[in-house]
C-alpha cells in the first residue's frame, strides 16, 4: 500500500486531540478537581514509569504561581528522533497521540501507568499551553503546545504545536524530561492544584517506588506560611534559614512499601517489629507486599495495581487473601498450633488487626466497579495467591522470623476465640426469638397480648424505677424492662462483646428480631420501644447508648421510626389542699403552669423516675393518651452515636468534660436538643 505523504499526521492528531477537547469527561472522569489533577498525574506517571524501568531515580513536580504545574525527571528524555512513521519528532507524537503511551513504546513500557492509561495528549488537549524541555546528548530540546481561537472554523483547537521539536543548541551535562503546563480555565472550572492532594500522592508513589527520590516544590506558599497553617503537625520541617523560600518536601524511602506500612501502624502497637516484605515475578505480574499485625482488630489493606489504588478491591486483593489465609492454615497444622481435630482458622482470623500494602504490575489492566478502582482481570488471582504463599514461606524460613510468625498465629488464635464466642451468643438469642419464650428472660415484666403492633416495650432504666413502672403498666400491651446500671459502652467494643452483654442480650431476646445482618423486622415483638431513662447526666448517657446500639446492630427498627423516648415531666405543680395539679416538661412550660395554678402554688422537682408514684408515672409518661413521646428518626441515632464515638469513646477527658459542661441537665427541653447543642458546640471548637 502506497504511502500518503499529506500531512495526514497532524490532521488525524488534531481530531484525537479534538475528541478529547469535546469530551473530557471520557478521558479523565470529570473536569471537576478529580479530573484536574487527573491531567497532572498523567505527566507524573510518566516520569515514574521512566524511573520504575531503572532509568530515572528523581522526580521533581512544582506547582507555579501562574497556576502550571511542572515535572522534571531524570531519566533517558522522551526521544527526540522521527519517528518512521509519522515523520514527526518522538516528543511531538507522545504529545498529540492519543495513546502514544502504549503504540509507541511497547517494548520499554514494560507496565505503563496512567490512570486509564490516556497518556501524555490528554494533558496536552486539555492545557492552554503546555511546554517541554527534553535533555539528552548535551543538548536541550524544546517545544511547545498552545490552544487557540480558530476564527474561521469558530472553535478552539488545542494542543497546537507552535513550531516542531527543535534543539536549542543550550549545552547540559543533564539528561531527562521537563515538562510544563497550564490547565485550559475553559475546560476545568477549577485549576486550582490542591497541594495536600498533590502532597499525598506524590507521597504514595514514593512509598510504591522504593529509592525514588520525589520533591514536590509549591511555589504559590512560603515554607513559612505552610507552617502556620500546619501547626501541631509532625512533619519534619526544613532548617528555619529557609522560612521565607518556597515550600518544598522530599519523599524518599528506603524501604518502600514496608515503610508505607510503618506509617499505617504508626501510634498503634505492632506485634512484631518489622513488617514482613517480599516480592516477586509470577505469570509475568510483578507482585509486592507487606504486612503488619497490631493489636487491634481492624483489618487495613491497601492495594494498588502499576501504582494506581484499588480501593474497591478485585482479584488480586482476593488472591492475596486465599495466599495468606492457606499459607497461615498450613503453617499452623505443621507446628502443631492447629491440633488434628481442630477445624481451620477463617480468613478474618488471620486478618484481625492486619496493616498490608499490596502493589503488583501487569499488562491490559481491566479496572471496574462504581469509581473503576477495582480490578477485573481473573488472571491476576492465582498468581498473587503463589506469590503470597511463596513468600510467607520463605519469610518464615528467615532467622528470627519464627517468632513472628507465632505472634501471628496468637492473635489469629484470640480472633478465633472470639468468633466462635460470638456465634454461640448469636445463636442463643436467636433460641429465644418468639415472644413465647420470653418468660426466659430475665427481668422483663412481659405484656399478655399478642398483638406486636399494639405492644410496647419500656426500657426503664434502673430497678426502682422499673418497678414502678410494672406497677404502673397495662399488662396486656406494655411490657417493662428494668435496666441495671448502664448497659455497656457499645463504642469500640466487637459484636461478641456486645452480645456478650447480659441486658444487651435480654434487649435483643424481648425484641426478637434478632441483630446486625440476622435482624429482621417481621419478627418484632413490639412496634413501640420506648426508652424511659432520668432526666439527667446519666440518663442521657444511658439512651446514647441504647440509640448507638439500635443504630449499629437494629437500624431497620429505627429507620422503621419504632423507637421512642419517653418523656417524664420535670416538675409538678399544684397546691397543698389538691384543688390543683399540673406537669411540666420544661423550664417554659413551669412559668405557664406556674400562672395557670396561681396563688399557693407548691412545686416538686422530680430528679428522677423513681421519685414517682405508680400513678403520677401512669398519667404523665406511660398513658398512651396524656403521655410525651419524641420518635426518633435516623438523624438522631446518628447523632447519638457520633456524640458515642467523639466524647465517649476512648477520651475520658472529652467525657469528663461534656458531663460536667451540662451538669445542669434539666434546663432542656429533650434529649435532642441537647444532642443538638453538644454538636453545635463541637463545631464551634474547631
Ligand atoms: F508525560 C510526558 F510524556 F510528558 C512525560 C514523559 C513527562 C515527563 C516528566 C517525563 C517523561 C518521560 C519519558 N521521562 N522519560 C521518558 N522516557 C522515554 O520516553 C523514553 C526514552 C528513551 C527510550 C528509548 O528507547 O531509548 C524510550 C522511551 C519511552
Amino acid at each position: 500500500m502506497a504511502e500518503k505523504h499529506y500531512d495526514a499526521g497532524d490532521i488525524t492528531v488534531l481530531e484525537g486531540l479534538e475528541a478529547v477537547r469535546l469530551r473530557p469527561g471520557m478521558y479523565i472522569g470529570s473536569t471537576g478537581p478529580r479530573g484536574l489533577h487527573h491531567i497532572l498525574w498523567e505527566i507524573v506517571d510518566n516520569a515514574v514509569d521512566e524511573a520504575a524501568n531503572g532509568f530515572a531515580d528523581k522526580i521533581q513536580v512544582v506547582l507555579h504561581k501562574d497556576g502550571s504545574a511542572s515535572v522534571e525527571d531524570n531519566g533517558r528524555g522522551i526521544p527526540t528522533d522521527l519517528h518512521p512513521k509519522m515523520k514527526v519528532s518522538g516528543v511531538q507524537v507522545v504529545f498529540t497521540q492519543l495513546h502514544a503511551g502504549g503504540k509507541f513504546d511497547e517494548h520499554n513500557y514494560a507496565y505503563s501507568g496512567g490512570l486509564h492509561g490516556v497518556g501524555a495528549s490528554v494533558t496536552n488537549a486539555l492545557s492552554k499551553w503546555l511546554k517541554v524541555e527534553v535533555y539528552k546528548g548535551g543538548t536541550t530540546y524544546q517545544m511547545e503546545f498552545r490552544s487557540r481561537y480558530d476564527p474561521k472554523k469558530k472553535k478552539v483547537e488545542s494542543g497546537v504545536p507552535v513550531a516542531p521539536l527543535c534543539d536549542t543548541g543550550k549545552k547540559t551535562k543533564r539528561h531527562g524530561t521537563r515538562v510544563r503546563f497550564l490547565p485550559d480555565p475553559d475546560v476545568f472550572p477549577s485549576t486550582d492544584f490542591q497541594l495536600g492532594t498533590v502532597y499525598n500522592r506524590l507521597n504514595e508513589l514514593a512509598f510504591l517506588n522504593k529509592g525514588l527520590t520525589i520533591r514536590l516544590v509549591d511555589e504559590r506558599i512560603t515554607q513559612n506560611e505552610y507552617n502556620a497553617q500546619k501547626e501541631g503537625t509532625e512533619e519534619v520541617q526544613l532548617d528555619l534559614a529557609g522560612a521565607s523560600e518556597p515550600y518544598s518536601v522530599i519523599f524518599h524511602y528506603e524501604g518502600g512499601i514496608s515503610d508505607f506500612v510503618k506509617s499505617l501502624n504508626e501510634g498503634k502497637s505492632a506485634l512484631y517489629n518489622k513488617p514482613l516484605y517480599y516480592s516477586c515475578v509470577k505469570d509475568g505480574i510483578a507482585v509486592e507486599f507487606a504486612i503488619q499485625h497490631t493489636s487491634e482488630y481492624t483489618e487495613n489493606l491497601f492495594s494498588f495495581v502499576n501504582n494506581i489504588p484499588t480501593p474497591e478491591g478485585g482479584f488480586h486483593e482476593m488472591g492475596f487473601r486465599s495466599g495468606l489465609t492457606r499459607m497461615l492454615n498450613d503453617y499452623a497444622r505443621e507446628i502443631k498450633a492447629l491440633k488434628e481435630k481442630d477445624s481451620n482458622f477463617v480468613g478474618d482470623d488471620f486478618r484481625e488487626g492486619l496493616s498490608a500494602v499490596l502493589s503488583i504490575k501487569m499488562k491490559n489492566v481491566q479496572f471496574e466497579g462504581q469509581t473503576k478502582t477495582k480490578l477485573g482481570n481473573p488472571e491476576a488471582k492465582t498468581p498473587v495467591e503463589s506469590a503470597v504463599v511463596e513468600g510467607l514461606r520463605a519469610l518464615v524460613g528467615q532467622t528470627g522470623n519464627k517468632k513472628v510468625f507465632d505472634e501471628i498465629l496468637k492473635k489469629a488464635q484470640g480472633a478465633a476465640r472470639v468468633r466462635i464466642a460470638a456465634r454461640q451468643a448469636k445463636d442463643n438469642a436467636r433460641a429465644k426469638n418468639s415472644i413465647d419464650s420470653l418468660m426466659l428472660v430475665g427481668k422483663l415484666a412481659a405484656c399478655s397480648g399478642r398483638k406486636p403492633e399494639l405492644n410496647e416495650l419500656f426500657i426503664v432504666e434502673g430497678d426502682s424505677a422499673g418497678g414502678t413502672a410494672k406497677q404502673a403498666r397495662v399488662r396486656q400491651f406494655q411490657s417493662i424492662l428494668p435496666l441495671r446500671g448502664k448497659p455497656l459502652n457499645v463504642e469500640k467494643k466487637r459484636l461478641d462483646q456486645v452480645l456478650a452483654n447480659e441486658e444487651i442480650r435480654t434487649i435483643i431476646s424481648a425484641l426478637g428480631a434478632g441483630i446486625g445482618s440476622d435482624f429482621n423486622l417481621d419478627k418484632l415483638n413490639y412496634h413501640k420501644v420506648i426508652i424511659l431513662s432520668d432526666a439527667d447526666q446519666d440518663g442521657f448517657h444511658i439512651r446514647c447508648i441504647l440509640l448507638t446500639f439500635f443504630f449499629r446492630y437494629m437500624r431497620p427498627l429505627v429507620n422503621a421510626g419504632h423507637v421512642y423516648i419517653g418523656m417524664p415531666p420535670l416538675y409538678k405543680v399544684y397546691k397543698q389542699n389538691g384543688t390543683a395539679e399540673e406537669y411540666a416538661y420544661d423550664d417554659k412550660e413551669l412559668q405557664e403552669k406556674i400562672e395557670k395554678v396561681g396563688k399557693g402554688y407548691l412545686i416538686q422537682r422530680y430528679k428522677g423516675l423513681g421519685e414517682m408514684s405508680a400513678d403520677q408515672l401512669w398519667e404523665t409518661t406511660m398513658d398512651p393518651v396524656r403521655r410525651n413521646l419524641t420518635q426518633v428518626t435516623i438523624e438522631d441515632a446518628v447523632e447519638a452515636e457520633n456524640m458515642i464515638t467523639t466524647l465517649m469513646g476512648d477520651r475520658v477527658e472529652g467525657r469528663k468534660e461534656f458531663l460536667s459542661r451540662y451538669a445542669d441537665f434539666n434546663k432542656t427541653d429533650s434529649f435532642l436538643d441537647k444532642v443538638k447543642q453538644k454538636k453545635e458546640s463541637a463545631d464551634e471548637e474547631e
